[in-house]
């Protein structure tokens, strides 16, 4: 078969992120109405702020915007992990990061699968945020060799699944029929399952040592957890949203609001508590509930810098020892008024951030620059002359203090625990069967790609002057 018959990833990825939202919205409806609301306030800031939509239409985004969401599963074994990495590289999904949550009191670590390279990214950005439960951290050594036990025997992925997965491989693409069958087939590990695979006893063990350890042990599959699409007024819709019957969680995580976003800022509704049947001991079916599954929202700014980043960790940490925000919200406005002036060392203007070194940019041509007779510019003279400018580019990442405090948020407040940091990257990576992107290197790198065509052109017409 000739290569060009393939679908490529980025539709495969596509499509996949649209029957995966099509499912979440019939299982939790509320994901729906936040959509919904989302698509609204969507269109209400565009409609508000023509220069944002020149801007987002010149950086190619404003298409990918209403489509753009991440998901996140957690994982049980090693053996899981490397297989869905496996699936998400059909779909052109690549490990990006290594985030430990054993600080923030969630035994497990994580990974981002995601589109890489500008093109990818522009087609469709869906990611999905992957974790693997961290048994090591569980100290009943008894209950750890049982979890162990259950998750050695279930089977997430279809035997079909696995069949394409091992077909595109081989063949290093799917055909029409296949790629359609092989969304269908990865769907399914992503599913719902009200039935659990462990008795009403041994859900209460595994939720005694960590909610989360019951939500990744006691069910067939990693049932997705949630779903956020991308707003851009995340204030905005984390107001609206009582107005639609949802509650949001208390604060909004990441920055504070800002002219210029930096980084990403996300809320959510809160985990639903849903019927579930456990394994009686008779055979028969025990009733019950278990509570996993939410909505988020979130806002994309632009990414940073190792220097930025280490800005934006110590004015976080900063505003944090300041005020400690609760989980029942009672200080949630002490909290957001410290974080807006902890953050104010932060540079707020495009220019600013770019000129300390603090975000990256994809540079292009103007008009004015695309017909230059000629100069030879260094970079910032040829901005000021007008012929190069400079867009924010999207972080496209998540952040390891916000994923806690949304893990947190929907563990109940009764959840913290205590674990010592012990960040395991080797381990992750031997688990996960190949090494994890250095998202800065990424950022960098298209940085640097759009500066060199800029100068490249600028200064050649210099030089044939
Ligand atoms: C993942 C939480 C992290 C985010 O957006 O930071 C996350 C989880 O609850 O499994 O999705
Ligand atoms: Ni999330």
């Amino acid at each position: 078969m000739k290569a060009n018959s393939y679908v490529s990833a980025d539709k495969i990825r596509s499509d996949f992120s649209a029957a995966m939202s099509a499912m979440y919205r019939d299982e939790v409806p509320a994901y729906g109405t936040l959509m919904a609301l989302v698509a609204k306030v969507n269109d209400e800031t565009l409609a508000a702020d023509p220069h944002l939509k020149t801007r987002l239409e010149a950086t190619d985004s404003l298409d990918r915007i209403s489509e753009e969401r991440h998901g996140a599963i957690r994982l049980g074994t090693p053996e899981e992990l490397s297989m869905m990495r496996r699936a998400f590289a059909v779909m052109g999904m690549f490990p990006v990061g290594y985030y430990d949550l054993s600080t923030a009191g969630v035994p497990v670590h994580s990974t981002a699968f995601r589109p890489v390279g500008a093109a990818s990214l522009s087609h469709n950005p869906f990611r999905v945020f992957t974790s693997l439960l961290r048994l090591d951290l569980i100290a009943d050594e008894a209950l750890r060799e049982e979890a162990a036990e259950v998750l050695a025997a279930r089977k997430i992925f279809t035997d079909e699944a696995v069949r394409l997965v091992e077909k595109a491989e081989r063949d290093g693409g799917l055909d029409v029929a296949d790629a359609a069958r092989f969304v269908t087939e990865v769907l399914e590990t992503f599913r719902w399952h009200d039935h659990a695979i462990v008795s009403t006893d041994m859900y209460k063990r595994l939720h005694d040592a960590h909610r989360l350890i019951a939500d990744v042990v006691s069910f067939k599959g990693p049932h997705i957890n949630h779903l956020t699409p991308r707003t851009l007024d995340i204030d905005k819709v984390q107001a609206r949203m009582p107005e639609e019957g949802i509650a949001p969680k208390a604060i909004v995580e990441g920055p504070p609001t800002r002219n210029c976003p930096i980084l990403l800022r996300q809320t959510s509704f809160k985990a639903l508590e849903e019927a579930v049947s456990f394994v009686g001991s008779d055979g028969s079916w025990q009733k019950g509930s278990h509570t996993a599954r939410f909505g988020e929202i979130e806002q994309r700014g632009v990414a940073v810098t190792p220097k930025g980043r280490a800005l934006y960790d110590k004015l976080l940490n900063d505003t944090r020892a300041r005020v400690r925000p609760a989980a029942d919200g009672s200080n949630a406005a002490e909290y957001e008024a410290a974080l807006a002036d902890v953050f104010k060392t932060f540079p707020d203007t495009w220019n600013g951030i770019r000129q300390a070194g603090l975000g990256y940019f994809r540079y292009s041509l103007t008009e004015k620059g695309q017909s230059v007779t000629g100069r030879n510019a260094d970079l910032e003279t040829a901005i000021e002359a007008g012929l190069i400018q400079f867009d924010p580019i999207v972080y496209e990442d998540f952040l390891p203090v916000s994923a806690a405090g949304i893990f947190q948020s929907n563990l109940g407040d009764d959840a913290t625990q205590d674990f010592v940091a012990s960040p395991n990257q080797v381990m992750f990576e031997r688990d996960l069967g190949a090494t994890v992107l250095d998202e800065f290197a990424h950022y960098a790198g298209i940085q640097r790609a759009s500066l060199e065509m800029c100068l490249g052109i600028v200064n050649m017409a210099a030089a044939a002057e």
